[in-house]
């Protein structure tokens, strides 16, 4: 969808104010309240995040040219996957021979365990993290003082992005720990100057105590939990009269634009996409401006690419592929072409808000979470996007597939809302059977729907476990 046609949906499902302007850089968003205060900072590194292509190219040339030779001089790995794929660090002149170079998965970064692609002498590791994964071995990243200082700065780029800045009380409910969300937008948030509170994920009750008493500005979660958090609200003796937010970033797990919509209008803010991994940084990688179309790489330090899934060629911006990261910068852990098997595009065009930065499109799913349902591919991310089109229950559900006869069945347990209970049960019967119909008019697919009961879905504190394949047993 352009951004033209976006703007008007959102008139037009009342999010923003009606506009008969046309639409440029200025008053793309349309309402006030959503954009930014004319005090707010613009960027936080205009020479980075505005530079000219051919500009940012050569930067990328050299940082790629030195990120070469170091790797193969310090990583054994890299070096033995360069010897086997025939490329010297002498073949790496520019960004445009990054193609020569073979690819990283999260399998090496596993079979490297705990710190054997470091770069580095442990002397110069200030900070390990890890992500859990869903099998086996954690995958386990390192950070030097550098690596710190550029992960604070692009996070500041973001931050600014999304007009948080000094005058922000900050609640970072992301967890703290191993998990880079915590640590990783917190040292981001102090280095704009907000002021942060750490709290950490978890204890519902005590989120809306302290953003009410503290009034916070900004909420840094998973969308999943600022959806739970919202509804918490009354039953908790909150309105949102008694908040002050007005901006959220919220990451760590896929969500659609129609989910986005939904929050900014439960909670009445902008709500803003952070992207990341750990493997490649944490969050901060990219993150959405106030035009919602698309997220800013910052590509001074992350070099993306889309390739093919099938054949991993690269293809061109537009057309959907797994999204590829090589680190420019990183000295702990440094990647070549690591593939983060998340679905994306590129687009190299300038965006309303004056910065040129590739932008990546929201993402999708992911090529590894893909269902297969009798042979049709799936996301769980459609099921979301009919439910909260349709609005006519809540946003909570669980997926369940399993097989019965030798073939797939699928069923979908989604919550009603709390005005839902007083309906007949033929409302009802007849509203699961219209979910049924949008379903499968989206998917191809018969899926089974159950509406049950307000709050019988169990609720993520940390990202949301939305899929129960009883297949895979
Ligand atoms: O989730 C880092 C992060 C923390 C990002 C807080 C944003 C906010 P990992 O645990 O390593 O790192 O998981 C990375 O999560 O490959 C995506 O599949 C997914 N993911 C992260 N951010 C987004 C997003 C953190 N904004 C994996 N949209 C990634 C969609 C996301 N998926």
């Amino acid at each position: 969808m352009n951004d033209e046609a976006r703007i008007r949906r959102q008139e037009a499902r009342g999010i923003i104010k009606k506009s008969t302007k046309k639409l440029n850089n200025e008053s793309a968003a349309g309402n006030s309240d959503f954009l930014p205060k004319s005090n707010e900072k613009k960027f936080w590194n205009k020479k980075m995040e505005c530079m000219k292509e051919k500009d940012m190219r050569a930067i990328q040339s050299k940082r790629l040219v030195d990120l070469v030779a170091r790797v193969y001089k310090h990583v054994p790995f890299y070096r033995t996957r360069m010897d086997e794929a025939g490329v010297k660090p002498s073949d790496i002149q520019s960004i445009d021979d990054i193609v020569k170079l073979p690819f990283t998965n999260k399998t090496d970064l596993r079979d490297n365990y705990p710190f054997n692609l470091f770069a580095v002498p442990m002397q110069d590791i200030v900070r390990v993290h890890a992500s859990s994964g869903t099998t086996g071995k954690p995958t386990t990243v390192g950070y030097t003082k550098a690596d710190i200082e550029n992960w604070k700065e692009v996070v500041a780029r973001c931050l600014t992005m999304a007009g948080v800045g000094k005058k922000d009380i900050m609640q970072i409910s992301y967890g703290y720990g191993l998990f880079t969300g915590g640590l990783g937008v917190h040292y981001g948030a102090e280095t704009v100057g907000c002021s942060v509170v750490p709290i950490s994920g978890g204890n519902t009750r005590r989120q809306l105590q302290l953003m009410s008493d503290f009034g916070s500005t900004v909420l840094a979660c998973t969308p999943s939990y600022a959806l739970h958090l919202a509804d918490a609200l009354t039953e908790n003796g909150y309105s949102l009269k008694d908040m002050k937010l007005r901006t959220g970033v919220f990451g760590a797990e896929p969500w659609t634009e129609n989910m986005r919509l939904e929050l900014e209008k439960k909670w009445g803010i902008r709500a803003h996409d952070i992207y990341g991994l750990s493997e490649v940084m944490g969050p901060g990688v990219a993150m959405d401006c106030i035009h919602h179309c698309g997220l800013h790489i910052h590509e001074d330090h992350f070099f993306p690419e889309i390739v093919d899934p099938i054949t991993k060629q690269p293809v061109p911006d537009g057309q959907e592929g797994e999204l590829v990261f090589t680190t420019l910068t990183k000295e702990g852990i440094p990647l070549l072409r690591y593939n983060t098997h998340d679905l994306s595009t590129l687009n190299h065009e300038t965006c309303l808000c004056g910065r040129t930065s590739v932008r990546m499109k929201k993402i999708t799913g992911r090529s590894d979470d893909m269902l297969i349902i009798r042979g049709v591919n799936l996301f769980p991310s459609q099921i979301e996007h009919v439910l909260l089109e349709m609005g006519e229950t809540s946003a909570h559900y669980m997926l369940y597939v399993d097989r019965a006869n030798n073939l797939d069945t699928l069923e979908l347990k989604v919550e009603l809302d709390e005005s839902q209970l007083t309906d007949t049960i033929r409302d009802l019967q007849n509203l699961s059977r219209r979910i049924e119909h949008a379903l499968n008019s989206a998917t191809g697919l018969h899926v089974k729907v159950t509406l049950v009961e307000p709050k019988t879905i169990a609720r993520s504190e940390g990202k949301a476990v939305r899929v129960v394949d009883n297949r895979k047993k």
